[in-house]
């Protein structure tokens, strides 16, 4: 058993074996996780969480990098999660992230972990997060979210930032693959990234041209930038940071901050609680009861909705067990 107060206080203190440790413990479902965010909760909603989203390939880690070198000359506090939604294995698939990070390994002021998703209980709509209050209670002012690949579950967790930036590069993530994406939707800035190579400006322009397709912004509404750099070079990078600021004083001047927060707990509750009936229903039964009910639809017997109504009641009703038992149902 973890003695959790203690590790809490030293990520608090900023020890980064602590923070890597909690982080952990999220990560594997510990059965401690609860006492875990009970004791992070009055610690947690500082930090300004940035999500960042892009093709493979595109610069995303390297730009991040840049970031977080922007972000330490500021003096702040950073921490980069890495999150792959499409592997189940921590580490190797972002090996290559490690690597570009390394500029930072040594820096008391950043954090940097990678975490793998798939395979986990509730699904990566709730892992992620909680590292993300790991980091927060740490003590980061900014924390920068990379998912690997544009995908459903990638837009899932770009959705869970306050800021989303999209990355593009020219000839690759290209308008149309773009807007299949769902990724012009999410974008609160938008990065051309390897602006070094041709068609970039093409990229940039054919990218203005989709945003302004969509519906007519109303005055006063936020109108996602779109900005040029050359992330390995560091070109552009202190745009990308005057864009990031812009949107959030954007979001907390006209209360969306404090909104999409609201928004994002919630589907976060709803999740967890989703899970835990999921979990209850399981324990309870096995798949016993599931599987009777399932026979008896299959049968045309009941019909779907009475056999969830009868799921749900086993949960809450006492005498269900006996009915059941007697073969009643
Ligand atoms: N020419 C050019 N190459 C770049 C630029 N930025 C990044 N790269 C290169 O593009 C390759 C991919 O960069 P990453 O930062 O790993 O891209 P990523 O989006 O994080 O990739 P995944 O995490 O695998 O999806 C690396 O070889 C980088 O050096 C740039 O501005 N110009
Ligand atoms: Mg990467």
């Amino acid at each position: 058993m973890v003695d959790v107060p203690e590790l809490v206080a030293r990520a608090r203190e900023g020890h980064p074996r602590a923070v890597a440790r909690l982080i952990s413990l999220v990560e594997g479902a510990s059965p401690q996780l609860r006492e875990v965010m009970a004791a992070l909760a009055p610690l947690t909603g500082r930090a300004y969480i940035v999500g960042l989203t892009g093709s493979p390939g595109v610069g995303k880690s390297t730009t991040t990098s840049a970031l977080v070198s922007a972000y330490r000359r500021a003096g702040k506090r950073v921490g980069v999660l890495a999150v792959d939604p499409s592997s189940p294995f921590s580490g190797g698939a972002l090996l290559g992230d490690r690597v570009r990070m390394s500029d930072h390994a040594s820096d008391p002021g950043v954090y940097i972990r990678s975490m793998a998703t798939r395979g986990h209980l509730g699904g990566l709509a709730w892992a992620a997060p909680q590292a993300v209050r790991v980091l927060d209670a740490a003590g980061c002012d900014v924390i920068l979210v990379e998912t690997v690949g544009v995908g459903q579950s990638e837009v899932e967790i770009a959705a869970q930032a306050d800021t989303s930036v999209v990355l593009l590069a020219p000839g690759m993530g290209d308008g149309i693959q773009a807007a299949k994406a769902g990724i012009l939707e999410i974008g609160d800035v938008y990065v051309v990234n390897k602006a070094d190579r041709d068609g970039a400006d093409a990229t940039a322009r054919e990218l203005n041209h989709m945003l302004g397709l969509g519906e007519a912004r109303a005055p006063g509404d936020w109108r996602p930038p779109i900005v040029k750099t050359v992330a390995a070079r560091g070109e552009g990078i202190d745009e990308v940071v005057e864009a990031l600021e812009k949107h959030r004083a954007w979001m907390e001047e006209h209360g969306a901050l404090a909104e999409r927060r609201l928004r994002r707990a919630a589907g976060e509750v709803e999740t967890i609680a989703v899970t835990t009936l999921r979990e209850r229903i399981a324990d309870l039964h096995g798949d016993h009861l599931t599987g009777t009910l399932a026979a008896r639809v299959v049968a045309g017997e009941l019909d779907v909705y009475t056999a969830a109504d009868e799921l749900r009641a086993s949960l809450t009703d006492p005498s269900f067990k006996a009915r059941f038992a007697s073969g009643a149902l």
